[in-house]
């Protein structure tokens, strides 16, 4: 169990290593005034049914009580150390893992954990308004939920930055506060991690796209032959799955919803599904366009040397790696990439070293599949004849091969021109998001009561009811 009469809770044996302890402690009261700042709007005082990270045990590391946010415990928990864990690829493969960055990968080390690290605080960033306008208590408690635990995450990153990087790594730590989704001048470091997250549809569909980007970022790095990311990782992939049944049940819920309104009227014009106050399949269509193609950004270029040098370092694997067959090497293997040539897109074969990214992209992909095949059960169960679609991989991207060209999403290569000729039948309008916006005006905050334009959960959390108090307001 984590002494939580410490000032920051960890199994990393923090009280002896007094240097390390005090920048912790030094960071600690800018990390408090961040959140402050840019946590969760006006939620301060609200006391918030919560689950903090106890211990790293798998049958009991969570607890649940009430905590008011910014008393939220944020601890540095790693996984505990395997004596015998190996580099498991690239050309170090064989040697013991290390617990001490290798001189030699000093600086790109230090760029993986400050690119993930920035995410964290991004994505707490981008939800700070949404508190305001929940669909219930249980949502609202919900959203608070990934916002600490993303908090945590920057923790653990900021851990790494400072056990294993001194000045630099105590720099990096402070600035990772400095940047600001969206802020023209100092931006969040990868794209979608500077769009707006402006309503709850959307914050649905980010904690389903991008959280998964999460987690299959997180798998690679959890194979990396430096131990204490691995192990951090590892343990951050525990907190990550609650955020993707956020995302998932959420889509979900507001797409049974939908149905059910239309299959007791009868209707299937968008324009009297709207009237009926709930949120048309069309829009939900653009919206999961529009969060799958800006996640899909977030893997990098389809070609990159980048990834090639993380792999054969040995910082940072496949997903699965060890569970994967072969030399784990990658010396002869090749990959196939798609590329546009003239008016068509052909797939090449490219050494496998250099298209691990869009190899980490495409396992993504099967994933993501998987989960829109069962939002589309819902709708099937309604008898409602309606598709919901993955857009082609090429559509509306802006990292990689297909940047520069206009893609439809059935893959259709077209002029600027025809593209933007049908861009708002597929991704959400100004009218669409003012639509989805007029819905959530306000907090839906009476125990057990959900908005209109979403069905209540099958359960709640933790065994609670639906109509417990989540949230406590003061
Ligand atoms: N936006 O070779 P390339 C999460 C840059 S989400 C802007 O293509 P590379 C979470 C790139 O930096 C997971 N810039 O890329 C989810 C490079 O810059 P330089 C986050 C981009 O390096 C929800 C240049 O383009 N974790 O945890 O192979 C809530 C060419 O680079 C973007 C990670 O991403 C972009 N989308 O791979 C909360 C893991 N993409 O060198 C949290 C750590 C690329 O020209 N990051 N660039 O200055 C990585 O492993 C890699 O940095 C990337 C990119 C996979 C992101």
């Amino acid at each position: 169990m984590i002494n939580y009469t410490e000032k920051i809770p960890n199994n990393v044996d923090l009280g002896r290593d007094r240097v390390l302890q005090r920048a912790l402690e030094h960071w600690q009261p800018a990390y408090l005034s961040w959140w402050y700042d840019m946590g969760p709007n006006e939620s301060h005082n609200f006391e918030v049914y919560l689950r903090t990270a106890i211990s790293v045990e798998p049958d009991g590391w969570a607890q649940f009580d009430y905590i008011k946010m910014p008393e939220y415990r944020w601890g540095i928990f790693l996984q505990p150390r395997d004596e015998k864990r190996q580099v498991n690829f690239g050309m170090h493969k064989g040697q013991p893992a290390w617990q001490d960055v290798p001189g030699e990968y000093r600086s790109i080390l230090r760029r993986i954990i400050v690119t993930q690290g920035d995410t964290e605080p991004a994505s707490v960033e981008q939800q700070k308004m949404l508190g305001l306008s929940c669909p219930s208590l249980y949502d609202l408690r919900n959203i608070f939920q990934v916002n600490v635990e993303e908090g945590r995450h920057l923790w653990a990153m900021v851990y790494l930055l400072h056990r294993y990087f001194g000045r630099d790594g105590r720099e990096e730590a402070e600035s990772l506060l400095a940047r600001r989704s969206g802020d023209t001048d100092n931006p969040r470091i990868l794209g979608a991690f500077n769009e707006p997250t402006p309503d709850w549809l959307a914050f649905y569909m980010f904690t389903f796209f991008t959280d998964r980007d999460g987690k299959f970022q997180l798998c690679a790095l959890a194979e990396s032959g430096f131990d204490p990311l691995a192990r951090t990782c590892r343990f951050m992939l525990t907190e990550e799955a609650h955020h993707m049944f956020v995302g998932e049940t959420g889509v979900s819920r507001i797409i049974q919803r939908t149905c059910e309104v239309m299959r007791d009227n009868k209707i299937d014009d968008p324009a009297d599904v709207r009237a009926l106050g709930v949120i048309d399949l069309q829009t939900i269509q653009r919206y999961l366009n529009f969060h799958y193609s800006v996640t899909l950004d977030l893997y990098g270029s389809d070609v990159s040397s980048n990834a090639a040098n993380y792999y054969t370092s040995g910082l940072k694997g496949r997903f699965r790696e060890t569970k994967l067959e072969d030399d784990h090497i990658l010396r002869d293997a090749l990959y196939p990439v798609s590329e546009v040539v003239g008016d068509k897109i052909n797939t090449k074969q490219v050494a496998a070293l250099t298209a691990l990214n869009e190899r980490l992209r495409d396992d993504y992909i099967e994933e993501i599949q998987a989960g829109v095949n069962r939002w589309q059960r819902v709708i099937d169960e309604a008898g409602i004849p309606f598709r919901l679609t993955l857009p082609h991989k090429g559509f509306h991207r802006e990292i990689g091969n297909f940047t520069g060209h206009f893609i439809s999403p059935t893959g259709e290569i077209l002029t600027e021109e025809q593209w933007k000729a049908h861009e708002f039948e597929w991704l959400p309008s100004p009218k669409d998001y003012a639509y989805v916006q007029s819905l959530m005006s306000g907090r839906v905050a009476e125990l057990g009561k959900f908005a209109n334009w979403i069905a209540p959960p099958v359960k709640g959390i933790n065994g609670k009811p639906l109509d417990f108090q989540y949230v406590r307001f003061n």
